[in-house]
This record gives C-alpha cells, structure tokens and sequence, in this order.
C-alpha cells in the first residue's frame, strides 16, 4: 500500500477523482474496466468530509476525502485536514485487534487527506435499518468483540506504560476533532449557543429549563472533565449507529476520525445512546400502533446485551490477556490476592457502567438540543410526534445523567426506558 504521494491538496471531485484512481494500478486494476466507465458517485451525508462510491466492471472502493472545513456548517468552520491522517491511524491499530470489524483500508494520502476503503456492500448505515426497523442478529457479538478488544488492547491494563504513552502521543493531536466533542456534546447543549436548534415550540421550556439546570451542569462538567483527562484507551470517539454499517450476518464499523485516548465509557455509551434513541424514536415511525413492538423488544434486548457482554469479554481478556504496567502481577499473588483482584475487577466494572450511563445520557441530549441531529428523529414527519420522542428521551436522559448511581445495572436502564416510552408529555 502507497502511503505518500507528492501532492498538494485539493478538493477532487468527479473528474479529478477519476484520474488520480486511474494513476494507481493497485486500484485501478481491482476496479477494472476503462476508467471512463467507472461510475462515480458522491454519497456522505455525515457532517464533515466528502465520501465517493467508485465502481468498475470488477469491483468498487469507496473514497473519503476531509474537506478544509465542517460540511454541515460550511467554510466558516474551518477544521484541520490531519483528521484523514488519525482516521488511517485507528483504522490500522482497530484492524491489529479486531481484524474483520473494520473496513479494509486500500490507500491513504496525507497530503490530499484522502483514504481508500473497501466498499461494504450490501452493508447498510445501522441508523437507516434500525429506522426501517430492522434486527441484527450478530450486532451484538460483533460490537462486543470490537469495544472490548480495541479498549482493552490500548488500556494500561493491556500495554506498557511506554508503549500507551507512545499511543497517547500519536494520537494527541487530533485535538480539533475532541474539541468539536468537547463544544457541541459537554457545553453548548447546556447553554445558549447560535448552532443550538430544537423541535420549536414543543421543545422550548425543556431547553430552557436544561439551560437552568444547575445539577446538569455539574453533572455534564464532570463527564467533560473524564473525557478531557481519562486517556484510558484508543477509543473510536463517534461510535453512533451512523458509523457501523451493517448486513444480518457482518458488522463493520467505520469513521473513526475522532480518535484519541480517552474515556472508555464514551464509545460504550455511544452506543448504548443510539439504541436507546432508536428505541424511543420508533413509536414516531409506527403507521399503526405497536406495529413496531417486537423490534422495539429487540432493541431493548440489544441494549442489555451490549453491555452485558462487552463486561464479559473485557473481563476475560483481564483475565487471561493482562500484561499493562496496571494492576501489577506481584502485587496479588496466591489465592488471596488473585480473589482480591477479581473483586477490584468488579469494582472497575461497576465504575465503567457508571460512565457509560452517564455518557449515554450526554450523547442523547446532544442530538436533541445541540446542532447535530439524527435521523431517528429527524425523520419523523410530524414535528408534535417527533417532541414527543425526543421530550421521553430527555426525560430518561436527564435522569441518567444526574442520577447515575440509581442505574446500578443495565437492566434498570432498560427499565427506565420502557417507562420513557409510556410517558405522554404535557400538550
Ligand atoms: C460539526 S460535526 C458534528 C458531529 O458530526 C460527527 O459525526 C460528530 O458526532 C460531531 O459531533
Ligand atoms: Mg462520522
């Protein structure tokens, strides 16, 4: 795989596109055919870079490219071009350890901030399935496997203390893309701020009284200080169900450009999050009413499980995998110390859940009252249907949020969802 070329950067729409991909026979061969007859076609609906998918006679590769800027907002937010760069680094060290659960890189460019990817067909967005309210039967495992092992693996627990300090260092300078995080997850949602919107009018008192809410300000500001002081491990940074792209049998997760060393917490959250919105949203997409009920079961049984079974193979791999600088091997010899450090095991579990609550609950809020939305929402037509899911949602998540103790399990946050779901808010 070339990794350099001695280009300047630009913007490579369709025809540019088509040539440099022409140039490379390591692609050029696979994709086959005339490059003349190579369909072209610019598909990103994220918010930040473009994404082209190419397709010859033989095959297809999809193309990113980070634009100098935010896409969603447009030049007048400029953002770093090194994101293409951390995004090439994630994929290759989440590849090490969760081979198959990554896309398949085929080229990076720095200067052109540009990488090339295999094409997941007939992969889809999880966030478009979910919508459509569909199940995925091998989620669960495969995201289990891919947080367990892409945390475990880069945590004190696993490495040197060198060796994560050089992680840590790699990584330190994506620091524009956390400062997104930083701004539009733990502070503007919070506060009055120009990109905020919501669901008008319908939402209103409960963004005010958020702005007001001075026990989820404290709340939120201790999950932001986590997120800017906890690098525990390489974490994706943007784990939402519009970065896994999914088919029954495969799960695939992409986009990690806002990696960086942080917060465990905040990819299991993410997840957890998404489903929980996914949940809370479908009563918006019924055509009849409880047509949806045992996809929504699905959902909720998903949300358990995730947790569930990341905490069992993350502790597995403590027990058989440990070989971090942390929790030294002398410090607990023979049978009382191995049942002392299983009993600290369980406490640093007890101690993730409750980041992860807290995480998920700041992941939601933000795509109700912050500038970037979800579809889960945003596709339900009717803008009274929609606050109605979106004031349950921040109904569960401001709970979460402030009383994350009173979620010792994951159970009782399924519970408290079902609860959400019943709940019918003033008119
Ligand atoms: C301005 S970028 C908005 C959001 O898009 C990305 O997917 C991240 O979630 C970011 O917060
Ligand atoms: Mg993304």
């Amino acid at each position: 795989m070339k990794t350099e070329r001695p280009d300047q950067y630009r913007i490579l729409h369709e025809a540019a596109l088509r040539e440099y991909l022409a140039a490379l026979p390591e692609l050029a061969t696979p994709l086959g055919g005339e490059p003349t007859s190579w369909t072209i076609t610019e598909v990103g609906d994220g918010n930040l870079n473009l994404v082209f998918i190419v397709k010859g006679a033989r095959g297809g590769v999809a193309v990113k490219q980070a634009l100098p800027y935010v896409r969603l907002v447009g030049e007048s937010w400029p953002l770093p071009l090194s994101r293409a760069h951390y995004e090439y680094l994630a994929l290759a060290k989440q590849a090490q350890f969760a081979p198959g659960l990554v896309p398949a890189l085929l080229h990076h460019n720095a200067a052109l901030a540009l990488n090339v990817m295999e094409l997941l067909e007939p992969h889809l967005i999880m966030r478009k399935g979910l919508i459509a309210g569909i199940q995925y039967p091998r989620f669960v495992q495969d995201i289990t496997t891919f947080m367990a092992r892409t945390l475990f693996f880069t945590s004190d627990l696993a490495v040197s203390a060198a060796a994560k300090k050089e992680g840590v260092a790699a990584f330190a300078g994506n620091h524009a893309l956390c400062k997104i995080t930083e701004d539009l997850i733990f502070t503007d949602p919070y506060r009055v701020a120009e990109q905020n919107r919501w669901t008008q009018p319908w939402l209103d008192a409960t963004a005010a009284a958020f702005r007001e809410d001075l026990d989820l300000h404290v709340a939120i500001s201790r999950l932001k200080l986590k997120f800017l002081n906890a690098p525990e491990a390489l974490i994706h940074g943007d784990l939402h169900t519009g970065s896994i792209m999914v088919t029954d049998g495969a799960t695939v997760v992409i986009d990690p450009e806002f990696a960086f060393y942080g917060p465990m917490g905040f990819d299991i959250g993410a997840v957890i999050a998404n489903l929980l919105m996914a949940y809370l949203a479908s009563a918006g997409h019924e055509r009849i009413p409880a047509e949806r009920q045992v996809f929504e079961a699905w959902v909720l049984e998903t949300v358990e499980n995730v947790w569930s079974e990341f905490a069992r193979k993350f502790l597995a791999l403590w027990r058989t995998q440990a070989g971090g600088d942390a929790y030294p091997r002398t410090l607990f010899e023979g049978e009382a110390g191995a049942a002392r450090l299983e009993v600290e095991r369980q406490a640093y579990m007890a101690r993730l859940f409750q980041d992860t609550v807290g995480f998920s609950a700041a992941k939601i809020i933000r795509r109700i009252l912050g500038l970037a939305h979800n579809i889960d929402f945003e596709l339900i037509e009717d803008p009274k249907r929609r606050a109605i899911c979106e004031a349950r949602s921040l109904k569960l998540a401001r709970v979460m949020m402030v009383e994350a103790s009173s979620f010792p399990t994951i159970g009782a946050v399924t519970k408290a969802a079902r609860e959400a779901r019943d709940w019918q808010p003033d008119p």
